[in-house]
């Protein structure tokens, strides 16, 4: 019986991602320790989000100061991914500089990393998320700040882990994308969604919208489009959570576009490139979707700071088309 036979046969991600056939054989090993240390400090930060609340009313392990979640979620990927012995960079959005780590621990991977995306949610109990990309250091070369500062379509790996109403870990090693949720009982991500391809075109658009008097052309004529179609085709829904990891999961499962353009109050925007734009655009070109900067293919930026901004729209190719076609329009 198929559905026996997948209770007995659990899919875990450790399993998988050996399984997968890996454009780096002889670093597969590698690769597989390395995500272990992820994966670990996605557990723990999902153990000590989903004890939050209480922590606010009892402090948690009778601490008398409770550390900030996203400090405390930084400190344990930093430790993890130090530990696991396969990095060299580390770029967090929680720490200025990149951490270069120690010879005697260092590995090929750099890491850059998001560790508690959305954390103005937390208090209102909504979905927040880890955001993560891997690039390898070529050969065995003195470890630079150029090695992460690479156009995102040189990431290995990207993916995120989603605090929600279940956990759950998205990851594409640039052979497709997949989806696990963890089982609390086991303590193991378990495959759940096998092969993720976002619809061609979607019916949601999510952006905020309190940000419209400084919007530029193209994306105020293309929120409008959504609202008032002229083609006879029916209007979008808006959906905007406000936790990119959380709008981003439902675009990629349900469709649609994910907008954070640029305003003249920013006009880059104001999510991240390393650890924000590149991993998610990453994940929606794996997916059959696509993700514009306003001028460029997202993954073709080259960064020039660790934490640079860049506007984004991601989702769905059909949709990501038509506001490709008014910023070429534009320019
Ligand atoms: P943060 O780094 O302060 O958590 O901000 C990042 C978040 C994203 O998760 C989300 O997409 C965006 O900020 C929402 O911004 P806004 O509140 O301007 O709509
Ligand atoms: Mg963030």
């Amino acid at each position: 019986h198929a559905a026996d036979a997948h209770r007995t046969d659990l899919m875990t991600i450790t399993r998988f991602v050996l399984n997968e056939k890996s454009k780096y054989p002889e670093s597969r090993g590698d690769f597989t320790i390395l995500l272990n240390h992820i994966v670990l400090g996605c557990k723990f930060v999902c153990s000590a989000v989903n004890k939050a609340g209480l922590a606010k009313l009892i402090g948690l392990a009778g601490e008398t100061n409770v550390q900030k979640l996203d400090v405390l979620s930084n400190e344990v990927f930093v430790k993890a991914l130090v530990s696991s012995g396969r990095t060299c960079i580390l770029v967090s959005e929680e720490d200025e500089e990149a951490t270069f780590v120690d010879p005697s621990k260092r590995g090929r991977y750099c890491v850059v990393f998001d560790p508690l995306d959305g954390s103005s949610n937390i208090d209102c109990g909504v979905s927040i998320g880890t955001i993560f990309g891997i690039y390898m250091i070529k050969d065995n070369h003195e470890p630079t700040l150029d090695d992460v500062l690479q156009p995102g379509k040189q990431m290995l790996a990207a993916g995120y882990c989603m605090y929600g109403s279940s956990c759950t870990l998205v990851l594409s090693t640039g052979e497709g994308v997949n989806a696990f949720t963890l089982d609390p009982s086991l303590g193991e991500f378990i495959l759940t969604h096998p092969d993720i391809k976002i619809p061609k075109k979607g019916k949601i658009y999510s952006v905020n919208e309190g940000n419209a008097k400084n919007w530029d052309g193209p994306t105020a004529k293309y929120v409008e489009k959504c609202k008032f179609p002229k083609d006879g085709s029916s209007s979008k829904s808006l959906r905007y959570i406000g936790s990119m990891v959380a709008d981003v999961h439902r675009t990629l499962l349900c469709g649609g576009i994910f907008l954070y353009p640029a305003d003249k109050k920013s006009p880059s925007g104001k999510l991240r490139v390393l650890y924000e734009v590149f991993p998610m655009s990453f994940l929606m070109e794996q997916a059959g979707g696509q993700a514009f900067t306003g001028k460029q293919r997202a993954l073709d930026l080259v960064p020039t700071k660790i934490h640079e901004r860049s506007p984004i729209f991601l989702g769905s190719f059909d949709d990501v088309e038509d506001i490709k076609a008014l910023y070429t329009a534009e320019g």
